[in-house]
């Protein structure tokens, strides 16, 4: 069978004031309120996606060598555990580099890519559809927080999400919730699901694997001001923030915030904003799961867990769950 991708078109590339509303209301909520704060989805415009790509690389950041890891060791297990045949529906996929694993493993017809970054979605599904051969690729470009139409072709397959690079932990707990939910919804009671969640560890790995030495994620964390500068005419002095990330252990979450080093005043598509010095910006949770806050977190979701993998020194965990139908409590 030959190569098959559908090609939704391109959506031309955001001009100044004629950026995503969503983006919009976002910034100017975030700046109208005392309490700063962006959701972390709007880091991901090309650059980001881009510069996401580079941490993946840096020698602190363990989650994503870490992942690969075990999926390239427990993938054929996964497939054994009955997700062999199946269509493959990624949430958040990006550069989609880990799931030639699972592909491999699954052997199913068809794969659903997800992502809300539409260029770097389209580029990767492309490179994914010429070397996997007979697969039919259908990118989907959208947020995965809202209800999502899959493509007619795989509506009668049996389904298995993916999930990886613990995305989730970057979800408040009440949103992370709403979002198993709505994958059950998506994919069907009956369908399994692979996540991948970071475990909690000492701050001594985690500080440094979201405050590199080569300052990439400082960069990626930066990327999000001159974003608002380029797509929703923002006068913010980038140069003038400081990438700060943080242990928070009552959350049991890293935080990264962008620190006013001076008083500051800018505008935001005419509209002017101030902030003191050391004020900040809260742009990223990355919430870290012990295994049974995962198993709990998952079961509430409506998915009950089948099976999980860890690493030898336990730091990221690979869980394979199940839409169950739901029943009565005792
Ligand atoms: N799955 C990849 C990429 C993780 S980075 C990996 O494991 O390495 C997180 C990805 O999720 C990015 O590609 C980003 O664009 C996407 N993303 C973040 N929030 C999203 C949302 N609300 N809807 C759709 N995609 C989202
Ligand atoms: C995509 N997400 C799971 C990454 C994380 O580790 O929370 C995003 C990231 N932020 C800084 N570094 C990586």
């Amino acid at each position: 069978m030959a190569t098959m991708i559908d090609v939704p078109e391109a959506k031309p590339q955001a001009a100044q004031g004629d950026a995503d509303p969503a983006f919009r209301a976002d910034v100017l909520a975030c700046f109208r309120d005392t309490r700063r704060a962006i959701p972390a989805r709007w880091f991901y415009d090309k650059a980001g996606s881009e510069l996401f790509e580079q941490i993946t690389d840096l020698p602190e950041y363990y989650p994503t060598r870490t992942e690969t890891e075990l999926l390239a060791r427990y993938c054929g297990e996964v497939a054994q555990q009955g997700g062999a045949g199946r269509t493959v529906v990624e949430f958040g996929s990006g550069s989609s580099v880990k799931t030639p694993h699972l592909l491999r493993a699954i052997q199913g017809k068809h794969y659903v890519p997800i992502d809300i970054s539409g260029e770097f979605l389209r580029e990767s599904a492309a490179a994914l559809a010429r070397d996997f051969s007979g697969l039919a690729v259908h990118p989907l470009e959208g947020d995965f927080m809202r209800p999502l139409q899959l493509p007619e072709a795989v509506a009668g397959e049996p389904k298995l999400g993916f999930f990886p690079g613990s995305t989730i932990g970057n979800m408040v707990a009440r949103t992370s919730l709403d979002l198993l939910r709505s994958m059950r919804e998506t994919l069907g009671v009956g369908s399994l699901l692979l996540i991948g969640m970071d475990r909690i560890k000492s701050p001594d790995i985690l500080i440094p694997a979201y405050d590199d030495a080569q300052g990439v994620t400082a960069r990626f964390n930066l990327n999000l001001l001159h974003r608002i500068n380029r797509e929703i005419d923002g006068t913010i002095p980038v140069d003038r923030f400081r990438h700060v990330a943080r242990w928070n252990d009552s959350y049991a979450r890293i935080e990264m915030h962008l620190e006013a080093q001076e008083d500051l005043s800018f505008t935001v598509l005419g509209e002017r904003f101030s902030m003191r010095k050391g004020e900040t910006i809260h742009t990223e949770n990355s919430h870290k799961y012990g295994p049974r806050d995962a198993r709990l977190l998952l079961r509430a979701g409506g998915w009950t867990v089948r099976h999980e993998w860890t690493d030898p020194d336990d730091w990221f965990a690979l869980i394979l769950a199940e839409a169950v139908p739901f029943q009565t409590a005792p």
